[in-house]
Order: structure tokens, then sequence, then C-alpha cells
């Protein structure tokens, strides 16, 4: 096969595989620790600084990790989570290691039913946003997307070699 031809089909194989990549990236479900990795679910971490470092989709899991003897995790409606009420609440749990799943476009609360923390801020709002809306906040760095940029770099890499063959072909 003529060099030019190569050159060509490798640039497509490589676009190709970029494209993948980043559909792939844009679609896998992500599982986050609440609070993590400078915190957990505690009575130390601003959870409206965490949320807005992340994107959250359906399909997304946060997992509560706690020590059962200190706190809890209640779901809330809005009024519940402004007034630090668990009356009337969706959901409770208690293991010290609550896995929820983000399983629809909408905004959920969470806060610490225990005396006190709510009111100093142990609560969370997780906006949960179409995948192809919102706000495009880097997602934080995980062994799989690091392996996806990996693969995307590469695939960049040969399609910059492949295009710069077929640049230099032209003059010959
Ligand atoms: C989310 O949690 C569910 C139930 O534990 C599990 O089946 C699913 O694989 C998890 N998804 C992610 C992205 O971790
Ligand atoms: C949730 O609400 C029910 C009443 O609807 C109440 O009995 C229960 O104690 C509440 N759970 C928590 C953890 O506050
Ligand atoms: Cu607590």
């Amino acid at each position: 096969m003529e060099i030019r031809r190569l050159a060509l089909l490798v640039m497509a194989v490589a676009a190709a595989v970029v494209a993948s990549v980043a559909r792939v990236a844009a679609a896998a479900a992500t599982s986050y620790t609440v609070g993590a990795p400078d915190g957990l679910w505690d009575m130390h971490t601003d959870y409206g600084e965490w949320v807005a470092a992340r994107t959250f989709h359906p399909g997304d899991n946060i997992t509560f990790t706690y020590s059962r003897e200190l706190h809890d995790v209640v779901e809330v409606g809005k009024a519940g989570y402004d007034a630090c009420s668990n009356a009337n609440n969706v959901s409770s749990f208690r293991s010290g290691n609550d896995v929820v799943t983000l399983t629809a476009v909408g905004t959920r609360y969470f806060l610490c039913g225990l005396t006190g923390h709510c009111d100093s801020g142990m609560k969370i709002r997780i906006d949960v946003v179409d995948v192809t809306a919102g706000p495009t906040a880097a997602p934080p760095a995980t062994t799989s997307t690091a392996a996806g940029c990996i693969v995307a770099g590469a695939g960049l890499g040969a399609l910059v070699l492949a295009q710069a063959i077929v640049a230099s072909m032209a003059f010959w």
C-alpha cells in the first residue's frame, strides 16, 4: 500500500478512536464519595463548594461515608432542607456507607438528622442535570477517565502524525 493511502487510513482510525473515547467519557456514570477527597460526610466539609466543583448526571452514584455512631443520612424535600427538618423525610440511612443512585434529572436534598448537625452545615443539595445540559465543570480525575485520556492522547498523536505525513506528501 502506498504511504499516502496508509497515512489516510491511520488518520481515519485515529479520528474514530478520539471520537469514541470522547463519547464514552461523556456518558460514563460516575461514583462520588460525598466530601472526598478533602472531606467526607462530617461537620467540617463545605458541601456547597464540593457540589459546585462537580456536575451530576442520571446514573451517577453518591456514597455517604461516615461513622454511624456520629451521623446519619436523611433525604428530605426542599422545605426540610431549608429548615433543617427531617419531619417529612423521603428516606433515611445509617449504615455508615450509604450509596444513593441519582436516577433522574432533578434536585436531591440530604441532611444529617442528628441534633444540631444540619444547622452546623451538614446538609447537601445535589442538582442532577442531563448529560447534554448544564454547566460542564471538569470531572475529577479518576482511573477510568485517566485511561481514556491516554487512549485519546495516543489517538490524537497518531492523527497529527498522519496529517503531517499527508501534508509532506503534497510537496512530492
Ligand atoms: C451505583 O450503585 C448501584 C447500586 O449499588 C450499582 O449497581 C451501580 O453499578 C453503581 N454505579 C456506579 C457508576 O458506580
Ligand atoms: C422520617 O419520617 C418519619 C415520619 O414520616 C419518622 O417517623 C422518622 O423518624 C423520620 N426519620 C428520620 C431519620 O428522621
Ligand atoms: Cu451528623
